[in-house]
């Protein structure tokens, strides 16, 4: 029986590598759940199976080439069959939190770049309805204070409270791969998300938000039951 939070990252992992078919242009993903699938991806291209790949951070980029995959930019490659990456939650509509990880921009990006987007998460990751987990909003550096302001009040015309915290790194504020910060709200349960993300889109400073709605179209969820997929 699968026990750990680490085994059951790697059994979705292990499953989403049957989306995978040779010749794909591939966008890797970041975090630990992500993290076991570019392993098991670098294991088969030992074995001689040929994909390429998309990084979507910095440290999922040395990862590949540590493991040999060969990799791409997005703009050598600006259109991809599939993305793989983790989320921080999902429902069952596949709606997504994702940048705990701090990542978000590019993974939107990238993801959005791609035919087809799986999720892979362990099942603690599902919930009814999103929010959680603090939503990561990413926003430009300059007139942070101003914005972060204006999430807040977007957020409160909703309906939505609670604290809206800039996201650090010991002292000094968490700088993304783009070199954003990134804001973490924790508004409680998010009743209307497509709401919220348009609400936050309208706002200068936002470069992105965490809410993935309509991208992903399978997430595969392990659980010490076993290894389902939801959507396609
Ligand atoms: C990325 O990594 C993120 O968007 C998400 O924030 C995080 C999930 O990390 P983990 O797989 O470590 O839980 O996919």
């Amino acid at each position: 029986m699968i026990q750990s939070a680490e085994e059951l990252k790697r059994a979705a992992a292990e499953l989403a590598l049957d989306f995978v078919a040779p010749g794909m242009r591939l966008g890797l993903g970041t975090g630990s759940t992500a993290a076991h699938f570019v392993d098991l991806l670098g294991a088969k291209v030992r074995a001689g199976f040929k994909v390429v790949c998309v990084p979507t951070s910095e440290r999922t980029r040395l990862q590949a080439q540590s493991l040999g995959i060969a990799l791409a930019t997005l703009d050598e490659l600006p259109q991809l069959d599939l993305t793989v990456d983790g989320a921080d939650e999902f429902d069952d509509s596949l709606r997504l939190i994702k940048g705990g990880g701090g990542a978000l921009l590019r993974e939107k990006i990238v993801a959005a770049a791609s035919t087809r987007m799986v999720v892979i998460a362990d099942e603690s990751k599902h919930v009814e309805t999103l929010g959680r987990f603090p939503l990561p909003v990413e926003i430009d550096r300059f007139g942070a204070r101003a914005t972060q302001l204006q999430v807040e009040a977007a957020a409160r015309e909703l309906g939505l409270s609670g604290p809206v915290d800039m996201r650090r790194r010991g002292e000094a504020p968490f700088v993304s791969d783009g070199g954003h910060f990134i804001l973490d709200c924790g508004f409680g349960a998010l009743p209307d998300p497509e709401a919220l993300a348009a609400r936050l889109v309208a706002i200068p400073g936002v470069v992105e938000h965490g809410l993935f709605l309509g991208m992903a179209s399978a997430v595969v969820v392990a659980s010490a039951h076993g290894v389902r997929t939801l959507g396609q």
